[in-house]
């Protein structure tokens, strides 16, 4: 019956999502209480899916359905986890309706010419801890184990949070996966913007995942009494910030298709009668050309310097995070285009704006991604939504993509 699938997703994104550290909307950051309980859920509609269960020590809880003696394996997933006060499909979405997917070819007799393997990545977000993508970077073989040493903002280094969660961080780099038993990898999304509620489409497929570097900018100058230090001669950490944040907005309108973005910003003393004397803060710039987001981060660095002599400011400011543009590939994207036709979708183009775990696995395997319609475009927020017709129709598209590998 139609949209009892649709409706079977909602159930568990709902359920999922009660699976949050309290507050508005949901927040399920990696290796903490609640991603394990989201595990859990996991694990046991894998099981009822009839593939087995693992959970790799890179925190990926892996299903595998063992295809016919020496099939490759095609890959399925996304991320388990969210943003702070984030929404129920980000992420979590492309793990549960793959599922449901191999539970309808399964209900309806189809047997797969391949091996699959459904993955829930732990972190995507970069939340927690200053990097992300471990998951997919670990099979794709591009994971770098010097992040291990980064902390969260309680100290908690990324080893010790892993250790904690019962896995063994040393043994990431085993994790990676053979390319020549790579078939490919389907990341199914919610959109996250406005391009198929404006186009009346529940589906799209996504071209192309945009380019992402970001920055970490301290800011020192000189704390003061409010109301006895002269203004001539302050050096206000703040004053120094707030012109960097200026400089982000002003250098990501000059270019068309350019995003830029200080997503977060802390100040010291933080006191209403002293002047601050540090600033930290985070610069993103996003694009679907790489050579205008790096453009825009060496302008930056360079009027970061000017701003500090003008001032007599100390900023320090490193790029700590960079991913090119990734190209999905056409050839599984004819296939995905044919599957959302056939679901009943127009098979419309959509770029993404947003970074994924499969731009990460795009450096093991040929790799599609699957938007479904995001109501308003929001995103990252608790008002996130999905409808169930569309979930149902995705569900049916996925199912038809992999029968037709
Ligand atoms: O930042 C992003 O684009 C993704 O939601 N992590
Ligand atoms: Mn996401
Ligand atoms: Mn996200």
């Amino acid at each position: 019956m139609r949209g009892k699938w649709g409706a079977e997703a909602a159930r568990r994104l709902a359920r999922l999502a009660e699976v949050s550290e309290p507050g508005p909307g949901v927040t399920r950051l990696p290796f903490k209480p609640e991603h394990r309980a989201a595990l859990d859920l996991l694990s046991g509609w894998i099981a009822e899916a009839g593939l087995s269960v693992t959970l790799d020590d890179a925190g990926t809880l892996v299903g595998r359905h063992e295809g016919p003696p020496g099939a490759r394996t095609f890959y399925l997933g996304s991320h388990q986890d969210s943003v702070r006060e984030g929404g129920a499909y980000d992420g979590i979405m492309g793990v549960v309706l793959p599922l449901l997917a191999l539970e309808k070819l399964r209900r309806d007799g189809v047997s797969l010419p391949c091996a699959v393997e459904v993955l829930a990545f732990a972190d995507e977000e970069g939340v927690r801890f200053p990097t992300a993508l471990i998951g997919s970077r670990a099979l794709a073989g591009s994971y770098d184990s010097a992040v291990l040493e980064t902390a969260d903002g309680d100290g908690v280094t990324l080893r010790a949070a892993m250790e904690d969660f019962g896995l063994d961080p040393d043994r990431i780099p085993e994790l990676k996966r053979p390319r020549e038993t790579a078939l490919g990898f389907l990341e199914t999304h919610i959109e996250q913007g406005p391009v198929l509620e404006a186009a009346g489409e529940a589906l799209g497929v996504v071209t192309a995942i945009c380019g992402i570097e970001r920055h970490r900018i301290t800011v020192t100058g000189k704390t003061g009494h409010a109301g006895t230090l002269p203004m001539a001669g302050r050096r206000d950490a703040l004053v120094g910030a707030a012109a960097l944040v200026e400089e982000v907005r002003r250098l990501a309108l000059a270019t068309p298709g350019l995003r830029g973005t200080v997503g977060s910003l802390s100040i010291r003393p933080n006191v209403v009668n002293a002047v601050p004397r540090e600033a930290l803060m985070t610069a993103e710039f996003r694009a679907a050309d790489d050579a205008d987001r790096a453009a825009a981060g060496r302008a930056l660095h360079r009027f970061a310097a000017e701003l500090a002599a003008r001032e007599g400011l100390q900023i320090d400011i490193a790029r700590s995070y960079v991913q090119p543009v990734q190209l999905c590939d056409p050839d599984l994207s004819r296939r995905l285009r044919a599957s959302v036709m056939d679901s009943g979708g127009r098979g419309m183009d959509v770029p993404s704006g947003a970074t994924h775990d499969a731009s990460a696995m795009a450096d093991l395997c040929p790799m599609a991604m699957l938007f479904v319609r995001c109501r308003g475009g929001v995103s990252h927020s608790p008002d996130e939504y999905a409808a169930p017709d569309d979930l149902d129709m995705a569900i049916r598209a996925i199912a038809h993509f992999l029968a037709s590998l």
